[in-house]
């Protein structure tokens, strides 16, 4: 018998290698959540869509592809902003909808959820994800779900599908695989690109590499690794591309971002006379609020299909066989030998009763980071303090540095941690971000994970207070340390000062559960990233 659209469906993720499906279930979709619950998929349940999606993008930046499963209207449109930000971080998500049956629909009817013309949702969509799908003839579903499932893995962006609940049920039509094969390079513009890399490679002196964003998602890590270790070049990543490299490696510079970077990094990598770009991303965060000074002159740019040298492009050159071409054909080249030790060393941090300080957290965050841990940070101080902290070899830095949405980590930590379940999660997130989405740490208790989050709490929204002060950065109080008598398996603490927060860290890192740490900060202490990001946007606005 064939399968029915929903069972297939869920037998595509599965063999994608998706294990776990996020989301809250209502009426238009809950025949499919009666088809996940007899699958192999897990179904995790969230306190809201938009931190099923969130949970989602994190799971799949860990893995390769994650998925949620929402009702329709009022579920679907929760995930808008997530689902625009898996987007733009390219992140594949897949994002299944349910929606009123096709025979429901068939006079127009005012049925709950509707917001208007049934297809509104979909065009919603059709904005921010690279193809979206209407499961409402079984004749083409099997292949609709197909192209869907390939073009988010092709793309690395979120795929929308909506299932029409009369359809879930409905048997499906096996269609031979007719899936336009994948992106390719042009060789003639692959050759010459690398053959003009190369040369240039030879003739510099002192070559900096830039690693981006898209490396990870393209997942190029090793790569990268290789490519490093055969040209010898320090390398420095972006924010959004924070440790593609891990960040003890050896010919490592640190973040690079323009005047908000560390001034070491942004020394080496504005003195060099030949920038290797790869998989960067030119935005506004990444170019420091456009203080960087990265001269096309002197710049490789590999990324979204194209390289571009100098002031030309080579067309239809995919990143991944521009790196690989790269690697294979370059001479190690002496001059990039470069005895100094790029990394910089982390000194052992003496606590005293002084207040804590953003500066002490990251230094002692910095000591206590092992290469079982991975980092999930929300946006606001904590992501330009982060800036500082140096993840090891295979852990992993997630954010949405580019996107900035505030409310990203606690649900995102969530996804990676159940897709990777045997690395600790450390979640950096300020007092404003977590009230937006911190309830899902309920869910991440309950699954008995065991992530420490650090609240960043300045009372109200510093980021903003650094760029224009007014009451409407002030927020309400919470007891996060508290937080356990709520949300179960949880384990609580404060901290005003250096010795109090080592000693909640400790705890933290020793307890088998979840922890939550407020670290009360001033008010008047930012990050030095942050310093500097206020005063460039306090012109601007
Ligand atoms: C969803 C969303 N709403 C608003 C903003 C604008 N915004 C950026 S940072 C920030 C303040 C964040 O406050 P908090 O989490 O306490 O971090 P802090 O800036 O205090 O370190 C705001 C409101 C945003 N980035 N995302
Ligand atoms: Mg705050």
């Amino acid at each position: 018998m064939q399968p029915s659209i929903g069972q297939y469906l869920l037998s595509r993720l599965e063999h994608a290698g998706v294990r776990h499906v996020f989301g809250v279930p209502g009426d238009y979709i809950l025949r499919f959540y009666h088809l996940l619950s007899q699958s192999p998929l897990q179904h995790i349940g969230t306190t809201r869509e938009d931190t099923a999606a969130f949970a989602a993008d994190g799971y799949a930046r860990s893995q390769g592809l994650g998925a949620l499963a929402v009702t329709y209207g009022v579920g679907a449109l929760n995930c808008v902003n997530a689902i625009a930000g898996a987007h733009a971080e390219s992140s594949p998500v897949i994002l299944i909808s349910g929606a009123p049956g096709v025979g429901e629909q068939k006079d127009d009817p005012l049925l709950h959820h509707r917001f208007g013309p049934y297809r509104f949702q979909r065009e919603i969509y059709e904005r921010i994800t690279c193809l979206t799908v209407v499961l409402d003839d079984p004749i083409i579903a099997f292949r609709q779900i197909d192209r869907a499932l390939s073009a988010a893995r092709e793309h690395c962006k979120p795929v929308y599908i909506e299932l029409p609940r009369d359809r879930i049920d409905s048997p499906g039509h096996p269609i031979p695989d007719q899936l336009t094969s994948a992106q390719s390079s042009d060789p003639g513009s692959l050759n010459e690109a690398v053959a003009e890399t190369r040369e240039l490679l030879a003739q510099s002196r002192a070559p900096v590499l830039i690693a981006g964003v898209e490396v990870h998602r393209r997942g190029l890590q090793e790569s990268l690794l290789s490519l490093i270790n055969r040209l010898q070049l320090p390398v420095a990543a972006t924010l959004s591309g924070k440790s593609v490299i891990g960040e003890r490696h050896p010919r490592y510079l640190g973040v690079y971002e323009g005047a908000l970077g560390p001034e070491h990094t942004r020394e080496r990598v504005e003195q060099a006379d030949l920038l290797l770009m790869l998989g960067v991303t030119l935005n506004d965060i990444d170019l420091g609020i456009y203080t960087a000074k990265l001269d096309p002159g002197r710049m490789v740019r590999a990324s979204s299909g194209e390289v571009e040298i100098h002031h030309h492009r080579y067309p239809r050159v995919l990143l991944k066989d521009f790196m690989s071409a790269l690697s294979a054909e370059v001479a190690i080249h002496e001059t990039h030998i470069d005895p100094e030790q790029e990394s910089v060393a982390i000194p052992p941090t003496a606590a005293t009763e002084r207040p804590v300080t953003i500066e002490y957290l990251i230094a002692r965050l910095n000591e206590c980071l092992t290469p079982e841990m991975q980092v999930v940070c929300d946006t606001g101080d904590c992501l330009f303090a982060a800036i500082d902290l140096r993840v090891h070899e295979k852990g992993e830095f997630l954010a949405s540095a580019f996107y900035t949405t505030m409310g990203f980590a606690v649900p995102a930590a969530l996804g990676a941690q159940v897709a990777r379940p045997t690395r600790r999660v450390l979640v950096l997130v300020g007092d404003g971000a977590f009230q937006m989405t911190g309830t899902e740490l309920c869910t991440a208790a309950a699954l008995g994970l065991n992530p420490i989050v650090v609240v960043f709490n300045n009372r109200g929204y510093s980021t903003e207070r650094f760029i224009l002060d007014g009451p409407f950065n002030d927020i309400s109080t919470w007891q996060f340390h508290r937080l356990g008598e709520l949300f179960g398996p949880l384990k609580g603490y404060e901290a005003d000062t250096e010795i109090g927060f080592d000693q909640a860290l400790s705890a933290a890192l020793m307890a088998s559960c979840a922890s939550i740490i407020d670290v009360r900060l001033s008010k008047e202490d930012p990050s030095p990233a942050m310093r500097r990001l206020a005063e460039r946007l306090g012109k601007r606005i």
